[in-house]
């Protein structure tokens, strides 16, 4: 098609390298297990894959602490096997986007170490120090994200460092330019590596103001992005993506607007922070209500409609699974797992697909603390055990919303751990793997896994898909998510009912076609007018003039 940028074509595939698949039996997925599965990622029809942190890190928060920018985790393998995964993946279409987590590095970072040993060396300002505060404690108050201050205290300095995560993860000053210098060399060369691009960790930090309590969207963070741009992006055929949970619509095109030379998209979250608690956030989830979902995800295509360009998703390593979060894993596991799915994948963006969400795996059930893997689980639970909260209210926290239930192991057979490893693995696998798995769902020519591969095909195929004009529809009705997509003088109407009860839908005038059925989970419907009986979680799109 017409010169168009390869990403606005083509859907995004994450995997979690540590719960992917494990190739020698020590429990901890890997870079050669990875290239086992490519042809799984090639037979679904991805154009990338974005791959989260494989660099040499302690694990403290599962390799989003890196020590070592340019080399790959034992654990995970070589840069051989990532010269290897790069080749391979490319062989079949496939490019290789890896996340870049330089908010912060790992406390185990030689910069960090050099930093502690000899405040005058030059990596002692790649970090924020402060002196103790009037009380002796830390300079401010500031929380770290996973509980605690977000301060440490380095006795042999007699300072404190600033961390908004872990302890082990120390922000880097991106107000010094040596600091930046080092990490655009780093970023170069990675894209001379044969990378795809970078997904971005928590970039909207970096212009952070501590003294000032100012976190996110800083002063600075747009011309760090700029510069940045110019550095390492500029002229590369590369997919950028930010990790922006701040972000909002009208904040949106100062990042991936097409004059702006920073960011190709970002990812919001508003869809999903719609549902944490105001004050104890996603520990206590509010439940779901369609008309606040579809309001944020249109209220998006709305503020992208002539400029820029969405993300969509509504799974990641960091959520739980969207079929226990946002439909059924019950009894209409299946049809709510393809109904999401033909919510998001027809709507224009890029669409990613987290490892799993292809054959609708569920959230897991945690009931007791020593099952938690996720820092942050394990943060949040001392600092609740301390306010005297019950461990069963936690858990109902963690159930819902917790990190972990997205960690499980890949499900690929019913054979012992899903046939993600044949040793122990590092994080329970969900029970529920003898009946969900790849296997079992790609011998159903009804599957999940169909489904997607149909969804994706039709994005990299039908313009109107890609880039047909965004028009929402019935925006209040409390069951039924309904848009248009147009383009060239042709309808694509997409009807799904987000629930588990039948629904009689009363097709407004603007959503009304008559033609071919691109997709469908009950039955192909060819038409789209008068009053349709949808059945529970059913979704179909039409197209026609
Ligand atoms: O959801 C969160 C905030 O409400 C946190 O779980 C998470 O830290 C936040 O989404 C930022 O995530 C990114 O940065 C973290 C890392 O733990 C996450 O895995 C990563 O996606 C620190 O690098
Ligand atoms: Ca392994």
């Amino acid at each position: 098609g017409q010169d168009v940028p390869w990403w606005q074509k083509a859907v995004g595939y994450q995997i979690y390298p540590r719960s992917f698949q494990d190739s020698n039996g020590d429990g901890i997925g890997d870079i050669p297990g990875i290239i086992a599965r490519l042809d799984h990622l090639a037979d679904l029809g991805v154009g990338f894959v974005w791959l989260s942190p494989v660099y040499a890190s302690p694990q403290v928060d599962m390799g989003y602490d890196i020590s070592d920018y340019r080399a790959i985790d034992p654990a995970y393998g070589t840069l051989d096997d990532m010269d290897r995964l790069i080749a391979e993946a490319g062989a079949r279409g496939i490019r290789i986007v890896m996340d870049l987590v330089v908010n912060h590095c790992s406390d185990r970072h030689d910069w960090f170490l050099k930093a502690v040993a000899d405040p005058s060396a030059p990596e002692h300002d790649y970090f924020i120090w402060r002196d103790p505060g009037p009380d002796g404690g830390p300079p401010t108050d500031a929380r770290s994200v996973f509980g605690g201050p977000a301060w440490t205290l380095v006795p042999e300095l007699g300072r404190y460092y600033f961390h908004q995560f872990a302890p082990g993860q120390p922000d880097l000053d991106w107000q010094n330019p040596d600091l930046r210098a080092a990490i655009h060399e780093m970023m170069n060369w990675w894209l001379d590596r044969g990378i795809g691009g970078f997904r971005l960790d928590v970039i909207d930090l970096i212009g952070k103001d501590p003294d000032a309590g100012v976190f996110a969207e800083g002063p600075d963070l747009h011309p760090f992005l700029r510069e940045m741009h110019d550095a390492a992006f500029r002229g590369r055929d590369t997919l950028t993506v930010g990790e922006t949970w701040s972000v909002t619509p009208e904040t949106a095109l100062l990042y991936c607007g097409r004059d702006r030379d920073e960011l190709d998209m970002v990812f919001q979250f508003e869809h999903v922070t719609a549902f944490h608690h105001p004050e104890r956030g996603k520990w206590d989830p509010l439940p779901f209500d369609l008309p606040v979902f579809k309001r944020t995800l249109f209220r998006w295509q709305e503020a992208l409609r002539d400029d820029g360009w969405n993300a969509l998703f509504l799974s990641n390593h960091d959520l739980p699974r969207q079929v226990s979060r946002y439909g059924d894993d019950g009894e209409w596991r299946v049809r709510s797992a393809k109904a999401l799915a033909t919510a998001i994948h027809l709507l224009r963006g890029t669409p990613f697909v987290y490892q799993g969400e292809e054959i609708g795996m569920t959230n897991t059930r945690f009931t007791d603390p020593d099952e938690f893997r996720d820092i942050e689980a394990i943060g949040h639970w001392a600092e609740a055990r301390a306010r005297g909260e019950e461990l069963e209210d936690f858990l109902t926290g963690v159930n819902a919303n917790g990190r972990d239930n997205a960690r499980t192991p890949m499900q690929w057979s019913d054979a012992p751990n899903g046939g993600f490893t044949t040793g122990r693995p590092w994080i329970g696998v969900n029970p529920n793997h003898a009946e969900i798995n790849v296997a079992a769902d790609r011998a159903d020519p009804d599957g999940v896994v169909a489904h997607y591969r149909r969804l994706i095909g039709l994005r990299r195929d039908r313009r109107i898909v890609s880039h047909g004009q965004f028009v929402a529809h019935a925006e209040g009705h409390p069951q039924v998510m309904a848009y248009a997509r147009e383009l060239d003088g042709e309808r694509l109407s997409v009807v799904v009912n987000l629930c588990a009860q039948p629904v009689s839908f009363r097709v407004p005038k603007g959503l009304e076609v008559e033609g071919e059925s691109l997709s469908a989970n009950v039955t192909p419907r060819t038409q789209v007018r008068g009053t349709l009986d949808l059945a529970p979680y059913e979704a179909f799109a039409v197209m026609g003039p």
